[in-house]
């Protein structure tokens, strides 16, 4: 395969969106930028002690926060605020979306809204963690100050989204709706390749993901579907799916959009809107999902579809395969 750098990519696809003024392919360079950094941070976690580990918060989930959770945040932060092109960020780092009101920054037309390190209570035992993005245009007028409004858009709105993993290699997945392409970064030489060209989900596969520890409080319909994943009768070839769950959101989705698969994080009695959050890290996936001709749902209806009302609003999401989506959604039907 010739060997085609984002950055070629990038510039290359720029010229499918005819009257592009060349923001959006700003804001992809900075995320590669800033996720290079990143990764070479936590390529160092095991040996420079002073960058594991909590800072003793907690972020506004109520979940302990990372010294790399505000490491990444930082970095991400700067360097989308650095090139001049969007006006504001959400973070799940951040109670509040960044308003960046210098002139350049407040007259962009996008927003952004990340995790930026997904699954980091993973770091301290050397698992994939990741990144996730998502890309809306504003809904105010340039003139104005960015509001609430401007990141509460539903996922159908985003022109952009994807993720970055840190896994046994680096890899930028993303799509500007025009099909997926996966990258891989090469330490070496400091660049990301071309490496997953056009990825396409199976229609079916053979995995499913979901914390099964939580078993008890989800609804029927998941549990039957769950007994449905690991049952020999129903199956074509007689075999139970595998059950594979790495509890680090990017490494478990990624795994399944190349094999095939189903992530589920359901309602809970205790979460009765799942653990996790819409803006940046459902919708993002759901949107990547269907590009590569997969499916995400709630327990009621499209992710794509939900109109947000807060910034960390959770949802429960099912994720994978259509074939595999359908199934699961047909049992949610028939049995609540
Ligand atoms: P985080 O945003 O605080 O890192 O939490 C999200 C993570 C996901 O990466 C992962 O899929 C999920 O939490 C695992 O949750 P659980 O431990 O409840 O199975
Ligand atoms: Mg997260």
């Amino acid at each position: 395969m010739k060997n085609i750098t984002v950055g070629e990519f990038i510039v290359d696809t720029q010229n499918n969106f005819p009257g592009s003024s060349g923001e959006l392919s700003k804001i992809l360079s900075a995320i590669k930028l800033a996720s290079k950094i990143v990764s070479h941070e936590i390529n160092k976690a095991g040996l420079a002690a002073d960058i594991i580990g909590s800072v003793g918060n907690e972020n506004v989930q109520g979940e302990e926060q990372q010294k790399l959770d505000l490491y990444a945040n930082d970095k991400f932060i700067n360097a989308l605020s650095a090139r001049g092109v969007i006006c504001g960020v959400a973070s799940e780092e951040n109670e509040s979306y960044i308003e960046f009101n210098n002139e350049v920054n407040s007259a962009a037309k996008y927003v952004v809204l990340i995790d930026p390190l997904d699954g980091s209570s993973n770091i301290d035992v050397n698992v994939s963690v990741g990144t996730i993005f998502s890309v809306f245009k504003r809904k105010t007028n340039e003139s104005e100050p960015v509001n609430i409004s401007d990141f509460l858009q539903k996922g159908d709105e985003q022109v952009a989204a994807g993720y970055i993993i840190y896994g046994s290699s680096t890899m930028l997945v993303y799509s500007t709706g025009n099909g997926v392409n996966g990258f891989t970064f090469d330490p070496g030489i400091g660049v990301f390749f071309l490496s997953h060209p056009n990825m396409k989900i199976p229609a079916s596969g053979r995995l499913y993901s979901v914390n099964e520890g939580n078993i008890n409080e989800f609804k029927d319909g998941i549990k039957k579907y769950i007994s449905y994943c690991q049952s020999e009768s129903e199956k074509d070839n007689k075999k139970p799916y595998s059950s594979r769950y790495i509890g680090s959101l990017v490494a478990d989705f990624h795994r399944n959009l190349i094999k095939g698969g189903i992530y589920m994080y359901p309602s809970t009695k205790s979460a009765p809107n799942g653990k996790l959050r819409l803006l940046y890290e459902c919708a993002p996936l759901a949107f990547i999902i269907e590009q590569a001709g997969g499916k995400a749902i709630s327990e009621s209806g499209r992710i794509m579809d939900i109109i947000p009302k807060e910034l960390h609003e959770r949802t429960p999401i099912f994720i994978g395969s259509s074939n595999m989506v359908d199934t699961l959604e047909q049992l949610m039907n028939s049995e609540g």
